[in-house]
């Protein structure tokens, strides 16, 4: 088993440098983390990244959270961040008005500066950045709809990035900012590897596996011996390849399927609604 995850720290320097400039054309950015790593998907230097810009949270896929632990580490974030955060889900449209309102109320100092100078009221215009795979093409999706997606060049632009008119007094680029994963904390790739946010070159399924089981052991023991219908010994990959009966030669149980499975079940929400972390993680 090899139990470490590769990263390649020349990528990260080039990603934060395209990063700030994009952020040099908006007002606000609406953060997204996900929200069963709130810690390990949040950018550890993020007011460096994104300097006095305004900012909004969204606790993103809160439907595959923990939904005790969801509503604490939203306002854990709000001190830690010291900006507003707004736990969602791309799974339905509803909070749409909401986060569109927090917008506008966290823009009002951009509104009445412009208003000082004599200048014409503008949208304000906002870009969606975070980690891979936290759901920002989804929220960007979500918040323009498929329906209004009208989109107009704007000169100074690069061409494949577009403003798109959520509110009359909102913009949103409709390409996100990526925030790169840096992954000199082992503790922290561990877990963006569970939730599927590194590339899966660098890294070996077993040992993610292995690791995301003694977490979920220590938390949520029941939902997960009552999902591979296991008992308290044999919480193993080990021990769930037999019982499915995935087994290979030299009657070995089949550990490469199963490691693959157990981190397919726990990234679609199968075994139930999991955090892997707590607000004593920070
Ligand atoms: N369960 C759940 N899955 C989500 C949510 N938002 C995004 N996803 C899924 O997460 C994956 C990555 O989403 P995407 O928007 O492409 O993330 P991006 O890489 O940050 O742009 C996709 O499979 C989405 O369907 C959410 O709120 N809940
Ligand atoms: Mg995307």
């Amino acid at each position: 088993m090899n139990n470490h995850i590769h990263w390649y720290p020349g990528h990260i320097a080039k990603a934060e440098r395209q990063l700030k400039e994009k952020l040099n054309q908006v007002d606000l950015v609406l953060e997204i983390l996900d929200a069963r790593i709130p810690v390990s998907s949040g950018y550890q230097n993020s007011e460096k990244l994104t300097g006095n810009k305004l900012k909004i949270v969204l606790l993103n896929k809160s439907d595959v959270a923990d939904n005790e632990l969801n509503k604490i580490w939203c306002s854990e974030i709000e001190k830690k961040y010291n900006c507003p955060c707004i736990l969602t889900t791309t799974k339905d449209r509803k909070d749409v008005p909401f986060i569109v309102d927090k917008i506008l109320k966290e823009a009002k100092p951009v509104f009445e500066k412009l208003k000082a100078r004599g200048l014409l009221p503008r949208p304000i215009r906002v870009m969606v950045i975070g980690m891979p795979n936290v759901g920002k093409s989804s929220v960007i999706n979500k918040l323009t709809g498929k329906s209004k997606a009208k989109t107009g060049a704007k000169a100074g632009v690069t061409r494949n990035q577009q403003w798109v008119r959520v509110h009359p007094q909102v913009e949103l680029l409709d390409t996100p900012g990526i925030i790169p994963t840096i992954q000199d904390d082992q503790q922290k790739a561990i877990k963006l590897a569970m939730v599927n946010s590194i590339s899966e070159n660098a890294y070996d399924n077993e040992f993610v596996a292995f690791e995301l089981l003694k977490i979920l052991e220590k938390n949520y023991k029941q939902e997960v011996m009552e999902y591979y219908k296991i008992d308290e010994n044999e919480f193993s990959i080990d021990s769930i390849a037999r019982k499915r009966n995935w087994i290979i030669k030299g009657n070995e149980p089949d550990i490469q399927r199963c490691s693959q499975f157990i981190l397919t079940n726990f990234r679609d929400g199968k075994i139930g609604k999991f955090t892997l972390e707590k607000p004593t993680d920070f």
